[in-house]
């Protein structure tokens, strides 16, 4: 029976295998959604490497958001305060052709920016750099990965060399401690933290510690929890760097023959002695010992991170003091060990890979190197000196230039940053200033559309073909398995369209999406994320993990086999000395820390159920029913002095703006601090967006923002307003 589809699972990092069969089955009645849509069915693959036939309750309830509440034909409209009307796509193609070319006379290429994300397939990706980078001159292509992975991705790139996280899910089975920190993987990346959980049970040698300032499911899990002051990772990593020094516990010929720049940190770390770093963590002595015990005894250590660590205004610096201690212990480049940062969205990978940031190029490239512009530039047969090496706005950047009329056209793709971009009240007023906004999306309305001068629909999982690569640089094909909704594209389609309307039409015309990925693998031969082996047809029989170039031989033709399961293996890296670099930082903590007016810290983030801004979970019921509204967690020393009870609401209000969420008292999170999801934008409670409080100072060398800390006070709201009916409602459903 071949009716079984094999693709991926469409929302965050791990990348689970999916099995899809057609709604109706033999003999069963076919299950459909409250509007009557017939509901595909999903279960886990067993034969996908990463995840071996297990999923969360995303994953599994994905198809029950497919048809609900779609865009399913291109509108248009002349100003935001005009309704929308249905356009053909010849009409809204065209108007986006002559605007593109306007925007280029007026403001130059400078004047064009697309704004994109990680949950894009690579073919998509690949076809927005083509256009924007090569053809329409302009390095203006950004990402959300900006707000989530790009510390990370520079992070690796001056410690090691390049991007690329060089371990894989095995490691979490073969290793002799866990070290999580600023992760909750558990929600966020639960099946691959279900492989180290299980393990990490059966063997009570193997040690896990999670470093988190809230108590999460994950660190209910873990043999120690370190619940440090929000902000104090570098203090922590450095004071385990100290003890290790003192203990003599460090692996000395690693460091004498594959690290530089040695000298200059450990000198830094001397100033991290046992007691400043426990008392500035706000942590027991005893913990922060047997943590650097852990590191100092266990042969084999691996770290797990994601957002507690990227979203920070020092975030490449609290990467690099992670990478450090690896360095320092060699633990890198072997079974069970390594630094391992967990990626948030489906495919930021493929999306670094083929150089989805404003500073990058595809196949790990950079717009500055004039060595890697020339090969792209040859690659595309474009003239020398084409591609910029000015690097492009950044999202943050991307928001100045909007205040500043420095954009023309602003094309937003598989995002929605009227909910997730920090300072939103700033980010919305800038967005209301764009001259033209194009919001390319498969749902309507999100809160991004109502910014939109166009809307073009977007075909989304299921019903294109392409390719994404999960954490562990495991590519998966995600098959089509059946037509997009109403006139949908795929992405990548409407970007190739648009080319040939501006005259590119030869170098943009590909039969289909294996084509594009043929092209774009090629690009990639004999660079760290070396794809250049792969195609479509050998995807089609099973998922196989990167670097796998077409110049190596592939003797074995079993997927991830053992040479390109983890980077480094020979301990050279990819710097001009083949040496990894250490990088010497001191905390500098947050970077709007609390104060007498704004005395506490908030931090968000995320929830097991939901999807970042709701689009599809938000109309899955099941989902809806385990979170019936925002909340805010508070411990409960700060409730008693703010004389709150559970279920009461606060009013929450920084220096940006305000938003009411209802109380949850708990012990989980560390008395001065408060926790917001980040899920209820406007269309889905009345006032309960994160980011309305949220600040946009960002780490200086990633461009991260800070969404994980800023300094509010809170206040109880009146009963009286309460019953008026001011409170945040979770009803977007109701609504349309
Ligand atoms: N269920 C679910 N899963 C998802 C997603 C989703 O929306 N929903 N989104 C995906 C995406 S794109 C991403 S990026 C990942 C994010 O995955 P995670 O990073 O695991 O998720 P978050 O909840 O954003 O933040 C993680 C933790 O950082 C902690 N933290 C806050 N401040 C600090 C600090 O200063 N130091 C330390 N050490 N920790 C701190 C928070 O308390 C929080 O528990 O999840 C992916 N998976
Ligand atoms: N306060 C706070 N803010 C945060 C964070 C946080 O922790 N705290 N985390 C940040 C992080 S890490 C991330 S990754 C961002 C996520 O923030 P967003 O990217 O804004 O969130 P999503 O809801 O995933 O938006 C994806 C959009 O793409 C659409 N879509 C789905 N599939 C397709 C497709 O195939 N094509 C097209 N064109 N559209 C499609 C969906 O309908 C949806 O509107 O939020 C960031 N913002
Ligand atoms: S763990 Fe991530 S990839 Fe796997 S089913 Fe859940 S959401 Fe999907
Ligand atoms: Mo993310």
């Amino acid at each position: 029976m071949n009716d079984i589809t094999k693709t991926l699972c469409p929302y965050c990092g791990v990348g689970c295998g999916l099995e899809v069969l057609p709604p109706a089955q033999r003999g069963k009645a076919t299950k459909r959604d409250d509007l009557g849509n017939p509901i595909w069915q999903v279960r886990g693959d067993r034969s996908h490497p990463s995840s071996q036939g297990m999923v969360c309750v995303k994953g599994a309830t994905i198809a029950e958001s497919l048809d609900k509440d779609r865009l399913l034909y291109p509108m248009i409209r002349e100003s935001l305060d005009r309704p929308f009307r249905r356009a053909s796509w010849d009409e809204a193609l065209d108007l986006i052709v002559t605007r593109l070319q306007a925007v280029q006379q007026q403001l130059g290429p400078q004047g064009i920016c697309m704004y994109g994300s990680g949950q894009l397939q690579t073919e998509d990706y690949y076809i927005a750099q083509k256009l924007l980078k090569g053809f329409l001159k302009t390095n203006n292509f950004d990402s959300n990965s900006r707000l989530c992975m790009s510390s990370a991705v520079v992070g690796y790139q001056q410690s090691l060399g390049s991007d690329g996280p060089p371990c894989c899910y095995e490691d979490l089975e073969q290793t002799d401690f866990a070290f999580l920190i600023g992760t909750n993987a558990a929600e966020c990346h639960p099946i691959a933290f279900n492989r180290l959980r299980k393990y990490h049970k059966r063997n009570p040698r193997v040690k896990m510690v999670v470093v988190d300032p809230r108590r999460t499911a994950t660190a209910e899990a873990a043999d120690l929890h370190l619940a440090i002051k929000p902000g104090t990772d570098i203090d922590l990593l450095n004071g385990i760097a100290y003890l290790l020094m003192q203990w003599g516990a460090i692996h000395a010929p690693f460091i004498d023959e594959c690290t530089s720049h040695f000298p200059e940190f450990a000198q830094l770390i001397s100033e991290y002695t046992p007691e400043r770093v426990a008392q500035r963590c706000d942590i027991p002595l005893d913990s922060l010992e047997e943590v650097a015990r852990y590191w100092a005894e266990s042969e084999k250590t691996i770290s797990l991170w994601s957002m507690g660590m990227n979203q920070s205004s020092e975030g490449t610096a609290k990467v690099r003091s992670l990478i450090n201690l690896h360095l320092m212990t060699g633990t890198i480049g072997k079974p069970g060990c390594g630094p391992f940062s967990l990626t948030g969205q489906p495919n930021a990978m493929g999306g670094r890979e083929s150089g989805g940031l404003s500073s990058l190029l595809p196949g790990y490239r950079s717009v500055k190197n004039p060595v890697h512009r020339a090969e792209v530039e040859a690659f595309w047969g474009l003239p020398p000196g084409q591609i910029s090496p000015q690097p492009g706005y950044t999202a943050g950047e991307m928001v100045q230039a909007l205040e500043t009329g420095g954009i023309g056209l602003l094309w937003v793709v598989a995002t929605n940053p009227v909910v997730s971009l920090p300072d939103l009240e700033r980010a919305k007023a800038a967005l209301a200033r764009s001259p033209f906004t194009i919001v390319q999306d498969a749902y309507y309305p999100t809160e991004t559309t109502e910014f939109a001068h166009v809307l073009l629909p977007a075909a989304q999982w299921g019903e294109k073909t392409g390719t994404m690569t999960n954490s562990e640089r495991v590519v998966t094909l995600c098959q089509a398995f059946r037509p997009p909704k109403g006139e949908a594209k795929p992405d990548w389609e409407i970007f190739a369209e648009v080319a040939r309307r501006l005259g590119f039409g030869d170098r943009f015309t590909y039969p289909n999406s294996a084509a594009v990925y043929a092209e774009y693998v090629q690009i990639t031969q004999g660079r760290v994320c070396d794809l250049s082996g792969l195609s479509h047809e050998l995807l089609a029989d099973g998922p196989i993990q990167w670097p796998y170039g077409s110049l190596e031989k592939h003797f074995d033709p079993q997927p991830n086999r053992e040479p390109n399961k983890r980077l480094y293996t020979h301990f050279r890296f990819p710097t001009p000395d083949g040496r990894a670099r250490f990088g010497a930082y001191h905390s500098r903590g947050l970077a709007e820390p609390p104060d007498p007016d704004y005395p506490l810290v908030l931090t968000t983030g995320r929830l097991y159920g939901h999807w970042h801004t709701q689009t599809r979970t938000g109309r899955i019921e099941k989902i809806q029913q385990m979170y019936p509204q925002a909340f805010i967690e508070i411990h409960p020393r700060d409730a008693l002095k703010l004389g709150v009870v559970e279920n009461d609401w606060v009013d929450v209000q920084s220096r940006r703006g305000k938003s009411r969420f209802a109380v949850k008292v708990t012990k989980a999170i560390a008395p001065g601090t408060v926790f917001v999801p980040m899920h209820w934008g406007s269309l889905w409670a009345e006032n309960a967006e994160a980011n309305a409080l949220t600040h946009s100072e960002s780490c200086p060398d990633s461009s991260q923002p800070e969404l994980k800390a800023c300094a509010v006070q809170l206040s109880k709201v009146k009963s009286e307003f309460v019953e008026m009916g001011t409170v945040g409602s979770p009803s977007l459903i109701a609504k349309h």
